[in-house]
């Protein structure tokens, strides 16, 4: 028996302790909670991703479980006061209700949306995609997600035939002789995902880093490659090119297993790298030592991330990638393949149950009728009852309140209001609405806009599963009971669904969601029929598909086939064009944006959080010494980002780590440092992410 079954939740017994995951990020990091005399200690916990360690979010993610800020009661807007006044479950339910009603007794179905969250437990995340399309049935949901994981999910299932966001166990990096990381900052992102970085050194192998940073991670490089941001596909089609001319085609791969890789020759043979160069910045002799790294190695893997995937061209950018690993016969070969790192907690679980616009669960299409069939049966639904797709959430976003869009929302496990791209334009989208409704246990910027906020569980008081970055199905176990006047989210679902006379039934507890899921999930893409909890608890978690509970798991994919129609993985000719928003005479800089290590996304959570308030207490805006001379800009001085769309306030960092020509501020804060007040809202026409990762901005000095 492992840990995992060992130390579940035994209530009343002191000390309690469960073994458990990190709420944060798809690291998942194994962890125990211990309470005892009314404290709650978190101790790390061997576990195959984090092997034994965590990071500083990690280690106070209790603090917020009795947070003096934490909600306990839900909040009604009062409307001669203005305010958000605490109220019953049932007052508030009982609003929710009459508004959907109002809203949708006027303007149909679809004029209610609701927007979920990567950081929802597959539970949550189905419970919630079945309750849009049964219980409202408006075919307007959508999540976070779009904003994380779309590119690389969108050119996985078009080029592999399935987006799972490492086909491989993370431990696989450490194997690879060669590493090439796409815009990923693991040191600050996943701290513990670099002991397998460390692994991969000890063992003699390379790492090579392309980021417009010099970066905590790239610093343990052999390589870094520092192109502009917005220039990897082309970085990507420069390395094709060289493993081209240096005869790196693994041509026997490309002609067994794959389709369409004349067309790409094509493409590429006219991407020299001195025009890559001219155009990223990064040296011909760069561009040669990395295609000769990956192209040489016995084993090797190329990972995307953000920085290369929050783009207008991100899926293209991702299938570049994928284009130069399958031309290299890397996909399905031991220790090789190219993979994503998906960043939140269940960013990938979150995607598969269908909380996405145009998916069912078991990543099932919407508009395939088989589909609907299959899941509309499990529901106890007619086929012909289902919603069909909706739209990708930054469009879903800012239609909201206009004559076309949705007047009221609901919201589980975002905060739009700090994350989403244009800011200031989706919080008065959001302004706009007859209804919002946040469900949160803190009161999150978007919380505050709301009508309607519901106080709802935190991750250490239910029970329920999360798929992490490497496809694996882990449980999360419950230390204690949520307090008093807290309800869960299942909890709260369910009682819409009554109030709002759903034709079949929502169930609270957790497993037994499980058990449908896996019935809904099953013959889809992702299968989880052979995934139990039990299973989950007698080893280090299940990965799918699993189809068979008594068959085996998939660890690794595409070992003798892509899960696609023939089996043949699809090559994809792309190539590089500017970013949505060119520098110009006014807005002569790129402003490129990401995280730090003590912040966690919108900062809701992490804010509130004392060490991680002072480990990284507010917004900066990072500035080349040579550009902050030329601005007049000194380290520590107030400097204001302008673009076409609004500005962000925020002291200088001047550092000699970013390019001259660009800037970079963390997107954790809200108010005057908002960064996304500034971010552009053009989108990839694929995969609806939006362009977070480049626009045209100027610097001012802000005259004290
Ligand atoms: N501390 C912390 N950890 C987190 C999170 C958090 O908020 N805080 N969030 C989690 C989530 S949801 C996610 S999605 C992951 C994200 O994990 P990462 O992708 O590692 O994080 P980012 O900082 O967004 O971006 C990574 C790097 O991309 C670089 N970059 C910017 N523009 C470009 C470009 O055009 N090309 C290239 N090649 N690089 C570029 C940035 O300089 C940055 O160093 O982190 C997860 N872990
Ligand atoms: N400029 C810029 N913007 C970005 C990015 C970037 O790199 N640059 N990255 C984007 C990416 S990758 C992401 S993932 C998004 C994330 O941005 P958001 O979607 O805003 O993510 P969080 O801040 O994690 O918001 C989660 C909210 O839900 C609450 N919550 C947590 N767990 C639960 C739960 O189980 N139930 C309920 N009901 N609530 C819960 C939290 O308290 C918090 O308020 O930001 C995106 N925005
Ligand atoms: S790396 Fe991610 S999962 Fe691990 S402790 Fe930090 S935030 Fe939590
Ligand atoms: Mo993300």
């Amino acid at each position: 028996m492992t840990d995992g079954a060992r130390l579940a939740t035994r209530p009343g017994v002191a000390p309690r302790e469960a073994a458990t995951h990190c709420p944060y990020c798809a690291l998942q990091c194994g962890m125990v909670l211990r309470e005892a005399r009314g404290r709650i200690e978190v101790l790390p916990r061997e576990f195959p991703t984090n092997r034994g360690g965590l990071c500083q979010k990690g280690w106070t993610a209790a603090e917020l479980l009795d947070h003096p800020e934490r909600l306990t009661t839900p909040l009604l807007r009062d409307p001669a006061t203005g305010e958000l006044r605490p109220a019953s479950w049932d007052a508030a339910l009982d609003r929710v209700a009459a508004g959907i009603r109002t809203v949708q007794g006027g303007h149909g179905r679809d004029a209610v949306a609701v927007f979920g969250g990567g950081g929802l437990t597959n539970e949550k995340a189905y419970a919630l995609g079945k309750f849009a399309r049964v219980a409202l049935r408006t075919r307007h949901i959508d999540y976070n997600g779009r904003w994380c994981m779309s590119s690389a999910a969108a050119a996985g299932i078009r080029s592999l035939g399935v987006d799972r966001g490492l086909p491989f166990p993370l431990a696989d990096l450490g194997r690879a002789e060669t590493l090439l990381l796409v815009g990923a900052n693991p040191a600050e992102t996943m701290p513990p995902l670099m002991r397998h970085l460390a692994d991969q050194r000890e063992r003699g192998g390379r790492l090579i880093v392309i980021d417009p940073r010099v970066t905590a991670t790239a610093r343990q490089a052999d390589l870094h490659l520092q192109p502009l941001p917005g220039t990897d596909l082309a970085v990507a089609n420069a390395l094709l090119h060289i493993a081209l001319t240096e005869g790196f085609i693994d041509r026997d791969y490309v002609a067994a297993r794959t389709d369409g890789f004349d067309a790409v020759r094509r493409t590429v043979a006219g991407c020299w790298p001195a025009e890559v160069e001219r155009l990223s910045g990064v040296p011909v002799a760069d561009l040669e030592a990395t295609a000769r790294a990956l192209g040489t190695a016995g084993s090797a893997i190329i990972l995307t991330a953000r920085g290369a995937e929050q783009h207008a061209k991100g899926v293209d950018t991702v299938t570049a990638f994928i284009n130069l690993a399958l031309a290299l016969g890397l996909p399905g070969r031991p220790g090789s393949g190219y993979g994503c790192l998906t960043g939140q907690g269940n960013g990938q679980g979150g995607r598969e149950h269908g909380q996405k616009a145009d998916q069912l669960p078991g990543y099932r299409r919407i508009d395939d009728p088989a589909a609907r069939e299959h899941v509309a049966r499990v529901w106890g639904v007619p086929a012909d009852d289902l919603p069909g797709p909706g739209v990708p959430a930054y469009r879903l976003l800012d239609s909201l309140g206009t004559p076309d869009g949705p007047r009221a929302l609901l919201v589980f496990g975002s905060n739009p209001v700090v994350s989403a791209p244009r800011a200031a334009r989706i919080e008065s989208r959001l302004r706009d609405l007859d209804l919002l409704v946040v469900a949160d246990f803190l009161r999150s910027e978007t919380a505050e806009l709301a009508d309607v906020v519901l106080p709802v569980a935190q991750w250490a008081e239910e029970d329920g599963t999360m798929t992490n970055l490497e496809g694996r199905v882990l449980r999360r176990r419950a230390l204690r009971e949520p307090p008093p006047g807290v309800r869960t989210d299942l909890a709260v679902l369910a009682d819409l669904a009554t109030r709002l006379a759903a034709p079949v039934e929502f169930p609270t507890d957790p497993r037994t969601v499980f058990a449908e899921l896996r019935r809904a999930s099953a013959g889809g893409p992702a299968d989880y029929a052979g995934v139990t909890w039990e299973r989950i608890d007698a080893d280090t978690g299940v990965f799918w598909p699993c189809p068979d509970p008594a068959g085996p798991d998939s660890p690794r994919l595409f070992a003798d086939r892509f899960p696609t129609p023939d089996g043949r993985a699809r090559f994809h000719p792309v190539t590089h064009r500017p970013a949505a928003e060119e520098v110009s005479v006014d807005y002569p800089l790129h402003l490129t944006t990401g995280r730090v290590l003590a912040q966690y996304q919108s900062g809701t959570q992490t804010r509130r959080v004392g060490a991680l308030r002072r480990a990284a207490p507010g917004a900066f805006v990072e500035l080349h010494p040579d550009l902050a001379a030329r601005l007049g800009v000194a380290d520590g001085d107030e400097v204001r980002v302008v673009s076409r769309r609004g500005e962000l306030r925020a002291p200088a960092r001047v550092t000699p780590t970013i390019r001259p020509d660009t800037v970079f501020a963390p997107f954790h804060w809200a108010g005057a440092a908002r960064a996304n007040s500034v971010t552009n809202d053009a989108v990839d026409p694929v995969s609806g992410m939006p362009e977070f990762k480049i626009c045209a901005v100027r610097v001012e000095r802000v005259e004290s």
